[in-house]
């Protein structure tokens, strides 16, 4: 079994309540919930909408099966009353699997690290609350953004 972190966010109604509603969930429907991080509540990445509460849960999972995971997890989001209107628009739940240790997957419809993990302090606190070991990928700069010039010996004497 493996750890795994799932982020949580809510925009929409009883933010709070609905984290504690799907954690709930997890833990019956999924696995018992091994740590949990802050909340934090976070300006909203995407087209104008209500400011999020963030979080995280730590639990552990077979790595080969994440699909079966991320299955379970849409499932939670469709009956906490998710409906899919636009890309990163608001969400009364969104559940992501951020990371599993030693994982690194790229599947058509799963990711892991999450792809935005890096851009996203929403998603990288919560994370590093429950996992502060997490080997977490350093936001990488638009090729034309960064330019090598001198070589340490040249810098640092
Ligand atoms: N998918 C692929 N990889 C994963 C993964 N690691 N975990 C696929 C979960 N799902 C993954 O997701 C679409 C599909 O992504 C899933 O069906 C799964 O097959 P979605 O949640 O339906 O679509 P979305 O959320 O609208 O798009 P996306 O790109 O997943 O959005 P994000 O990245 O989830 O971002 N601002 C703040 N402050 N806080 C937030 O939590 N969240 C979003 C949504 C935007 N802005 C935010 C926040
Ligand atoms: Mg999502």
């Amino acid at each position: 079994m493996t750890r795994v972190v799932i982020g949580l966010g809510s925009n929409l109604g009883d933010r709070l309540v609905t984290l504690r509603e799907a954690a709930h969930r997890i833990t019956s429907e999924i696995a018992s919930i091994e740590s949990a991080s802050h909340i934090y509540e976070t300006a909203p990445i995407g087209p104008p909408q209500p400011r999020y509460l963030n979080a995280a849960v730590l639990l552990r999972w077979p790595a080969d099966d994440l699909r079966a995971l991320l299955t379970r997890l849409l499932h939670i989001e469709e009956s906490l009353g998710r409906v899919r209107t636009e890309r990163w628009g608001p969400r009364t739940i969104d559940l992501d699997i951020l990371w599993a240790e030693g994982v690194s997957l790229a599947l058509s419809d799963l990711t892991v690290p999450h792809p935005h993990l890096h851009e996203r302090a929403f998603a990288l606190l919560p994370l590093l609350d429950v996992a502060p070991d997490a080997p977490y990928v350093v936001p990488v700069a638009a090729p034309d953004a960064i330019e090598r010039r001198a070589p340490p010996s040249q810098w640092l004497r």
